[in-house]
């Protein structure tokens, strides 16, 4: 798999060096935010990264390579194509890479690629897991079986109440995968600072949650970690107003039928939709707040 890999000199001088380098998902570009935001986004993520020492790598799959830190030019490429751009999970990198087509990474993909580059520490908005009604559609992400296996820590602001998240936190523990709150208690939710679901380690410190990581990986302990990082006050949203769009995309993709690999990125445009602008806004913060907690874990992991 190393002859597919293609580091930018960037982040292969980092890596070399034992520098701090984070990873960044490549879906939320193409399908997680609207052009031109997402591409705008993606740039101010990275910059955050580099104001706080460490080295951005935006992770992708372009002509027929797995590429680990990408140029202004390429970012812009995978935001101005959006939809058009095939979602790679696990399943579909070979075949993305095969055809030499456009595949934007999810957390999976994400996690995959930075654990051949060597990355361990990886920020993005939420992560995907298992979805309300999965009793009778199964449709739980493969995000959630790549952090049983992958050592990379996600730096995300918990689960969206697009999923379930009571049983989102169950698998994960079923898989070893410890649930983090970075200065909280309480799982976030994404557009809110809590979900009622407990974390399963408070820790209130980079440099703690640094330590976690090396103990755990130093021990063998093979897998991913979440590390929940509630939104800025500021910048969270009403209960009643995301509960409410919710509701109504969840009952659209009912009775759409959609399903698959359709259902997160449908929930999540319907959800921004329903809420106009404001969650737009409040999704761009929570993503800016977690690429800085992301650089000063990659710091504190030396
Ligand atoms: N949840 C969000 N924003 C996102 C995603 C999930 O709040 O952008 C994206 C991520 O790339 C995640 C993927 O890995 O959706 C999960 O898709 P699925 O449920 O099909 O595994
Ligand atoms: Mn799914």
């Amino acid at each position: 798999m190393q002859a597919f890999l293609n580091i930018h000199p960037d982040v292969q001088a980092a890596l070399a060096a034992g520098k701090p380098v984070v990873a960044l998902e490549s879906t939320i570009i193409s399908h997680g935010m609207p052009y031109p935001q997402n591409v705008d986004t993606a740039l101010h993520v990275e910059a955050v990264i580099r104001e706080r020492g460490a080295v951005p790598a935006t992770i992708a799959i372009m002509d027929g390579q797995l590429k680990v830190g990408l140029t202004e030019a390429e970012i812009t490429r995978l935001g101005q194509a959006g939809l058009s751009v095939i979602k790679c999970s696990r399943r579909d990198m070979p075949f993305v890479l095969a055809a030499g087509k456009l595949g934007a990474t999810t957390v999976a993909g994400t996690m995959i690629i930075a654990a051949m580059a060597g990355i361990r520490v990886f920020a993005t908005g939420g992560i995907g897991g298992v979805h309300r009604g999965a009793e009778t559609s199964f449709d739980v992400s493969a995000d959630l079986q790549e952090l049983a296996h992958t050592n990379v820590a996600v730096v995300c602001a918990g689960a969206k109440s697009i999923l379930d998240i009571g049983l989102t936190r169950e698998y994960l523990e079923t898989q070893g995968v410890p649930v983090i709150g970075y200065g909280t208690d309480d799982l976030p939710a994404f557009y809110t600072q809590t979900s009622g679901y407990v974390v399963d380690y408070r820790l209130d410190s980079a440099a703690d949650i640094a330590k976690a990581l090396n103990i755990k990986w130093n021990m063998g302990l093979h897998g991913g970690v979440v590390v929940a990082n509630p939104i800025p006050a500021e910048y969270a949203m009403p209960q009643e107003t995301i509960d409410a769009a919710i509701e109504t995309a969840l009952r659209e993709m009912a009775e759409q039928g959609v399903q698959g690999k359709e259902s997160t990125p449908f929930l999540l445009a319907r959800v921004a939709e329903l809420t106009g602008g404001n969650s737009l806004a409040a999704n761009i913060q929570l993503v800016l707040n977690n690429a800085r907690l992301g650089a000063d874990i990659a710091v504190a992991l030396g």
